[in-house]
């Protein structure tokens, strides 16, 4: 272990698509001059997108793709820290779990040895929608809840798209918690003051909420695999022609990642229909169309498509797609449409 000491770091939690990379691309606008900051991505999906999101910031990045890092990344989730603490030598580092990871078993990470001393983790600050209060699905996910229990900070994001009933069963929500209690904000497009990441952890006097709880006394640190099942390839050829995808299962969610072709682009009518009407949890991607890359994103019913800048150097296309399970279906059939709009760029 190097001889940094008491790098200060902060979790950006939230489930899948609540805006996190969002919230760290504006934190990172918000750097103090000459601050080195780092940032450690972790995505469920195999391949990851969110790494090239962060890219045109100059920030000190490390993707760890495939599963929560307290789980099949454990090991990876390590080796990227410690890269990061060694090479950058950052003043803080961000680090955004994926959307279906578990921020208790992180937080014991973080906070033992070898990393007790190296790391100073401050504020935890978990994103959510307000609009998920009235979903079932986001609140009986265990994940959701352990998320929103352990947050520092809540910040309750997409502001804009919130009617007046959201709001007040958010602030409900929040006068039902249980103390110590977060600090509430409400707030669009990811917008957070640098000072709430100095805040300190709050006090729960050790306890953690019952879910967290009793995760812990079922799962030795970085020994579990939580039924999730995940194939690991290396990174193909960034010029290579052919369609390779990587499927994942966890959490409840099975996903699929897929790196496209470089010499070939998507119908970009075609693709604007697809993710339309996208019925799963979550897509996103970064591709290349007849209309010029393009960014991917669904959440919440809601799909967009969006022009990327061209991204520098060589990037091979790629999307993540996560669908509760049973929807296997679905996938193979956004699969086959995928592949049906391929052109010759
Ligand atoms: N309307 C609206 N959209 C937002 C807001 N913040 C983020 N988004 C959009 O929500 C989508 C997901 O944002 P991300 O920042 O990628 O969310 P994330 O939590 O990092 O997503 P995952 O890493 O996949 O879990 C993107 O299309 C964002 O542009 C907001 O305040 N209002
Ligand atoms: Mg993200």
């Amino acid at each position: 272990m190097p001889l940094h000491q008491d790098i200060p770091v902060n979790l950006i939690t939230g489930f899948l698509g609540v805006g996190k990379t969002t919230a760290i691309r504006y934190l990172l606008g918000q750097r103090p001059e000459g601050a080195h900051w780092a940032v450690l991505v972790n995505e469920f999906g195999e391949i990851g997108v969110d790494g090239g999101l962060l890219a045109d910031t100059g920030v000190a990045l490390e993707e760890i793709p495939g599963g929560c890092l307290c789980c099949v990344s454990a090991q990876m989730f390590t080796v990227g820290l410690n890269r990061l603490i060694r090479a950058q030598q950052p003043d803080r580092i961000l680090i955004e779990p994926t959307g279906l990871g578990h921020p208790a078993q992180i937080i014991r990470t973080l906070t033992e040895p070898p990393y007790a001393g190296v790391l100073d983790l401050r504020a935890t600050v978990t994103l959510m929608d307000a609009r998920h209060l009235g979903s079932l699905r986001h609140r009986e996910h265990p994940n959701w809840r352990d998320q929103i229990a352990l947050a520092d900070i809540l910040v309750a994001n997409k502001l804009d798209l919130y009617t007046e009933a959201d709001r007040e069963a958010l602030h409900d929500f929040v006068a039902g918690m249980p103390s110590p209690r977060p600090h509430a904000v409400e707030t669009a497009g990811g917008r957070m003051e640098r000072e709430w990441l100095d805040r300190p952890r709050l006090d729960r006097g050790g306890a953690l909420f019952p879910e967290a709880r009793e995760f812990l006394q079922t799962q030795a640190v970085g020994a579990h695999d939580h039924d999730h099942e995940h194939k690991h390839e290396h990174s193909p050829d960034p010029k290579a022609g052919d369609w390779v995808t990587i499927d994942t299962r966890g959490e409840g969610y099975i996903g699929r990642s897929w790196w496209l072709p470089v010499d070939r682009s998507l119908d970009h009518a075609a693709l604007r229909q697809l993710v339309a009407k996208f019925s799963g949890e979550r897509l996103k991607g970064l591709v290349h169309t007849d209309r010029g890359w393009q960014q991917l994103n669904q959440v919440d019913g809601v799909g967009k498509i969006e022009n990327l800048p061209q991204p520098s150097g060589a990037i091979r296309p790629r999307i993540e797609a996560i669908l509760p399970e049973g929807e296997a279906n679905a996938l193979q059939a956004f699969d086959a449409a995928l592949r049906r709009m391929e052109r010759t760029a």
